[in-house]
């Protein structure tokens, strides 16, 4: 089994104008960011718009991919979904095809028991035979996986890694404290730095498709010792990720992409497109950090 540290890009899912899902824009994103030095790639998270996605349009981004990666980088899928049923069927879907692990949100909308969370993740584990990063995001799914006793879940073999897309850095310190071989990937850019300082050993975003060289450095800035440099980096990043969070942030990946070269489209309702003045900020705020011109 693959270590899972590193810096994945959690990729957009290109489309036409009319909304289907442009497989060629997807081939050129995988090349585009494996070209830029990540370690891996994250398929079908939120930035992939996956609870807009069928469960056939998610077998197809996993598997377009994974084909296109060849092995070069690693590959984690997405695969959680409403019920336990679709998300066995995207696992098993995703080991068929060369994944390396899967991840996975805790079940949504119903509310479910400590019981009935962890018994779902040990169905997808049990039913795929795939190591399993969980992906704690309670800001979106009102559950909380680093608090209480639903912890107990992190001892399991099978799950491999956290991503700790949370600013509760004391949690995460916490839960690598009392699971020492657990990997965890921090989940909010502009969190990087507080995360490497509480022991993430990489970084799961959003706005590593276009900045991952600044990810890149700010990790290997923290690992010389050069706290300062880290800082000044993570300082670069938010100023890119406040704007983008402003207007949208998914369309607002998908638009610096597209300026990039990479043609993604505009997210599925109920996400509203960007507007021309949204677009411009973006631009603006991308050429300033970046120092690259953009097309
Ligand atoms: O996958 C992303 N998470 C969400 C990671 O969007 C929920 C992040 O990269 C954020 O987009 C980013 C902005 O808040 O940190």
């Amino acid at each position: 089994m693959k270590n899972l540290s590193g810096i994945y890009p959690a990729l957009p899912t290109p489309m036409s104008a009319e909304g289907e899902i442009n497989d060629a824009g997807l081939r050129k994103l995988v090349d585009y960011v494996i070209a830029q030095g990540v370690d891996g790639l994250y398929v079908g998270g939120s930035t992939a718009e996956s609870f807009l996605l069928t469960e056939d349009e998610r077998k197809k981004i996993a598997e377009v991919v994974l084909h296109q990666a060849a092995g070069k980088v690693k590959v984690i899928v997405h695969t959680g979904a409403g019920g336990t049923d679709a998300a066995v069927r995207l696992s098993k879907h995703a080991r068929a095809h060369g994944a390396d692990a899967i991840s996975s949100v805790p079940p949504i909308y119903f509310k479910y028991t400590t019981e009935e969370i962890i018994g779902y993740y040990l169905d997808l584990i049990d039913q795929s035979d795939m190591p399993l990063v969980v992906y704690n995001i309670p800001a979106f799914t009102g559950i909380n996986m680093t608090q209480g006793a639903i912890r107990e879940l992190f001892k399991h073999p099978r799950v491999v890694a956290l991503k700790h897309t949370n600013t509760n850095m004391y949690e995460l310190e916490r839960v690598l404290a009392h699971n020492p071989s657990l990997i965890a990937l921090n989940g909010y850019d502009e969190a990087f730095l507080s995360g490497l300082s509480m022991g993430a050993s990489g970084m799961i975003g959003s706005t590593v498709n276009f900045m991952a060289g600044k990810f890149i450095a700010l990790r290997d800035a923290f690992r010389a010792g050069q706290p300062a440099e880290a800082l000044r980096l993570q300082g670069e990043v938010n100023e890119v990720v406040e704007t983008m969070v402003e207007v949208g942030v998914f369309n607002a990946v998908k638009y610096a992409m597209t300026l990039r070269g990479v043609d993604c489209g505009s997210c599925r309702g109920p996400f509203k497109p960007l507007t021309d003045a949204a677009k411009q900020r973006v631009k603006a705020v991308l050429e300033k950090n970046l120092g690259e011109p953009l097309r």
